[in-house]
């Protein structure tokens, strides 16, 4: 903030003594544009990445980088915290004594960072977080939130459940979900298992177990493989993210049994989050994931919007969530009703998948 406040200043007293100087154009007006050009400095932004766990995360950092570039008037500095808090809280203290000019922060879990963004508050530095959300005494802490209303996609996915099981007849006793969750102590985490525990507790699904998959392919088929062996009668998959998915389908396809919609016949069902590869839909079309409540990556451009607000000196609105919807290739649920609102179920074929990655 300090240097472009210098920069700003350097260039009015430039631009004072160009006109001066009568150099400026013919009736000794404003400085020519090409003194203002010639010093305006680039926005310096500090972006702390959580990693880069999943598919998801590579999207979301694709959108930072594709939106802070130089061209777009920015200079961005990334570091990848590589799934860990201390790693993300030195990145934010380097920005700092850089002294860039804003800081993008994608929490890697929701608590302590209450000390590290005070510093940045009393260095003058706005942070907008990204993705989960920080849990802090003070929300002056930071400026904005760009995010999901993760508890909202559990109730679609959950809601979805419901739906399939009245369709099917499917006794709510002979429903037994296991629970491959998120990075523990992350919003998407803990919105997504809370509304799968609310499910369990309002319609009375059998949950035999919950084990973090951390978002990982590799840790989502471990997981499975440990169920597989714990249980016999697994019957729906609740995975908290696509790549989970994708490790959990490979563990069951393995033991020889199938992964689809048919729970009434051994058929075992995997639920997701994100949508965000066309992996995740050609999975759905087939059925082999189930329904997949979509988590929007593409942060970039309601960051930039929120700090160019912040540049005119106006406050942005403080909280921002992202449009979602819920895609699945089963045709006989169309919409899910959630505390009195309607979310149309889009209902994928190979055209749908087409437009999407075009
Ligand atoms: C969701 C984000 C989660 C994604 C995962 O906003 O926090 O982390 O669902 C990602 O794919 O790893």
């Amino acid at each position: 903030m300090f240097k472009r406040s210098l920069a700003i200043m350097l260039t009015i007293i430039f631009g004072l003594m160009m006109i001066g100087c009568g150099s400026s154009d013919k009736d000794g007006g404003a400085p020519s544009d090409t003194v203002k050009e010639e010093v305006k400095e680039n926005i310096v932004v500090g972006f702390s990445q959580l990693g880069a766990e999943s598919d998801w995360r590579s999207a979301h950092t694709e959108s930072i980088i594709n939106t802070f570039t130089e061209e777009n008037g920015y200079e961005l500095i990334f570091e990848d915290g590589q799934q860990k808090q201390a790693n993300q809280i030195m990145a934010i203290r380097t920005f700092i004594q850089q002294e860039v000019d804003y800081i993008i922060l994608a929490p890697v879990t929701e608590k302590g960072w209450d000390t590290v963004l005070q510093e940045a508050k009393d260095a003058d530095i706005p942070v907008i977080i990204v993705d989960r959300m920080v849990d802090v005494a003070d929300e002056s802490l930071f400026t904005c939130w760009v995010g999901a209303d993760f508890e909202l996609e559990g109730q679609k996915v959950t809601e979805w459940l419901r739906q399939y099981t009245l369709k099917n007849n499917i006794a709510a006793k002979d429903v037994h979900i296991v629970n491959i969750q998120g990075t523990l102590g992350g919003s998407s985490q803990i919105g997504r298992t809370k509304r799968l525990r609310d499910a369990v507790e309002a319609y009375g699904w059998d949950l035999l177990e919950e084990k973090p998959g951390d978002f990982t392919r590799t840790k989502g088929k471990e997981v499975m493989e440990e169920f597989l062996k714990q249980y016999d009668n697994i019957n729906v998959v609740y995975c908290e993210n696509d790549n989970e998915a994708y490790g959990a389908i490979e563990a069951i396809e393995a033991t020889g049994k199938k992964v689809g919609l048919d729970i009434g016949n051994g058929e075992i069902m995997v639920v997701s989050f994100d949508g965000v590869k066309r992996d995740a839909m050609s999975y759905a079309l087939k059925g082999k994931i189930a329904c997949i409540a979509e988590c929007n990556p593409l942060h970039g451009p309601r960051v930039q919007a929120i700090i160019e607000t912040l540049e005119t000196g106006e406050q942005p609105v403080k909280f921002h969530y992202m449009d979602e919807e819920i895609f699945s290739a089963y045709e006989s649920i169309d919409v899910l009703k959630i505390d009195e609102k309607e979310y149309s179920v889009v209902h994928l074929t190979q055209e749908i998948i087409e437009q999407r990655y075009q």
